[in-house]
């Protein structure tokens, strides 16, 4: 599963710390199970995904749809701090994905005399927001994959979690702005947004993280449905001159670490003091961590620590690593960041920690992992759109591009193309070219 980048090593680097090989023996067995499941869930509908919660979840749920009883519970139930502060950072995801809309714009062009040419930008109608559940109950996971769905302008929004979630989620859920909210977990509910069940609707497009089988059901509905993309385990390397604080790269990398024992972490610098400090801050800092069962074992597994021979390389490795999160120290910072192409995410300079975009700061935290960084960006607003071009002929138009494609039809030997094309030529007299 675990992919460190699609491409070889770059030259110039030396480990002061290597990662252990990554794990990838249990993926056919998922894929198999992952299979049945959907099979199951499409054909039965909800008795499948009543019957796959009790297995999974040990979750006997009759209904499965979380009622407004329980959400008006979940909101009571929660604490008024972490409401301020969770309505904060949907106020701020909402200003930046609404602002990242406005740059998208429709565009309406004449290319050639007559000939006008543009595009519309449609919010999807349906979505489906996984929400995973997991160690911790990440009260940014449902905004940052549901505001972006309501600034799109999405109709109707659903959301599943695991039915053993805490249900502030469920608070969080609504307040983010989904419709309908649904207690069903992994695989089973991209299965049921996919194909629809009698109690959940068929959604057109499926976002949000998942484990590794929310992921494999996702690429396995992939095409019935649209997906965002395949987010695995959180991801966060640095680069760093000798100008680092040793000290807050090692908070940085361990405040991932502590997501789960397959997050991976590492750091790459120009600087052998900074490498091997490092190596003792995060040592020293998870004696007196609390989660460091989970954050030591990560690092032990997949934490690297590279010592880069000059500049060059540390872009290189960059690039190589394309990486979920990518933080910047050093004193050019900016003009690094200018100059590297591959990351989720980045992190420019020593006050951007990762930890505000994840929790409230307003960029999308659900980013591309697993070497993904080198062919798309994070989840945002234009994810829940589509582009979709138009087109309308004046007659100038018509003369100057139905020639071209009567001959390229012909040539091709598509007649009843060249026939199409050519009817435009002679408005009045289609009997010439019909017969
Ligand atoms: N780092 C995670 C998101 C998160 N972390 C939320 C803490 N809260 C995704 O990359
Ligand atoms: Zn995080």
């Amino acid at each position: 599963m675990t992919q460190t980048s699609g491409f070889s090593r770059p030259d110039g680097i030396r480990y002061v710390k290597a990662p252990q090989a990554a794990d990838t023996s249990e993926q056919s067995s998922i894929s198999d199970s992952v299979a049945t499941i959907i099979e199951a869930v499409a054909t039965e509908g909800d008795a499948a995904v009543r019957r796959f919660g009790l297995q999974f979840d040990k979750a006997d749920l009759e209904t499965t749809e979380v009622t407004e009883q329980e959400i008006e519970q979940a909101f009571a139930q929660f604490d008024p701090q972490s409401l301020a502060d969770s309505r904060f950072a949907i106020e701020q995801v909402t200003n930046f994905a609404e602002q990242q809309l406005a740059t998208m714009k429709p565009l309406e062009i004449e290319t050639l005399p007559g000939v006008h040419l543009g595009h519309r930008i449609l919010p999807i109608r349906t979505v489906g927001c996984y929400v995973p559940g997991g160690r911790y109950p990440l009260y940014s996971a449902p905004i940052m994959s549901i505001v972006p769905a309501v600034v799109a302008g999405c109709d109707e929004i659903v959301a599943c979690l695991p039915p053993n979630t805490h249900e502030t989620m469920f608070a969080l859920c609504r307040l983010a702005g989904a419709h309908r909210i649904f207690k069903i977990g992994g695989a089973q509910a991209i299965a049921a947004m996919a194909h629809g069940t009698e109690s959940v609707p068929r959604v057109d497009k499926i976002v949000g993280p998942g484990n590794a089988f929310v992921n494999e059901a996702k690429r396995q509905v992939f095409g019935s449905v649209g997906i965002d993309q395949l987010a695995g385990p959180s991801e966060i390397f640095t680069i760093a001159d000798d100008t680092a604080d040793p000290r807050v790269i090692a908070a940085d990398l361990l405040a991932q670490a502590e997501h789960d024992v397959h997050t991976r972490v590492g750091l790459a610098t120009t600087s052998t003091e900074i490498a091997e400090q490092t190596l003792a801050a995060i040592e020293a800092q998870l004696e007196s961590l609390s989660t460091r069962d989970t954050a030591g074992q990560a690092w032990a597994r997949q934490g690297e620590i590279v010592v880069c021979e000059d500049r060059r390389a540390l872009i290189d490795y960059a690039d190589h690593m394309a990486t979920e999160h990518l933080q910047i120290h050093a004193a050019d910072a900016h003009e690094l960041a200018g100059e590297i192409r591959n990351y989720g995410s980045l992190f420019i300079g020593e006050a951007a920690s990762v930890v505000y975009s994840d929790k409230c700061c307003g960029t999308n935290h659900t980013l591309p992992t697993m070497a993904a960084a080198r062919y798309t960006g994070g989840l945002w607003v234009g994810t829940y759109v589509k582009v979709c071009t138009h087109q309308w002929m004046e007659p100038a138009g018509v003369a100057e591009v139905a020639p071209r494609a009567v001959r390229q039809s012909q040539a091709e030997g598509m007649e009843g193309h060249a026939r199409a094309a050519a009817l435009r030529l002679y408005p009045d007299d289609h009997d010439r070219i019909l017969t």
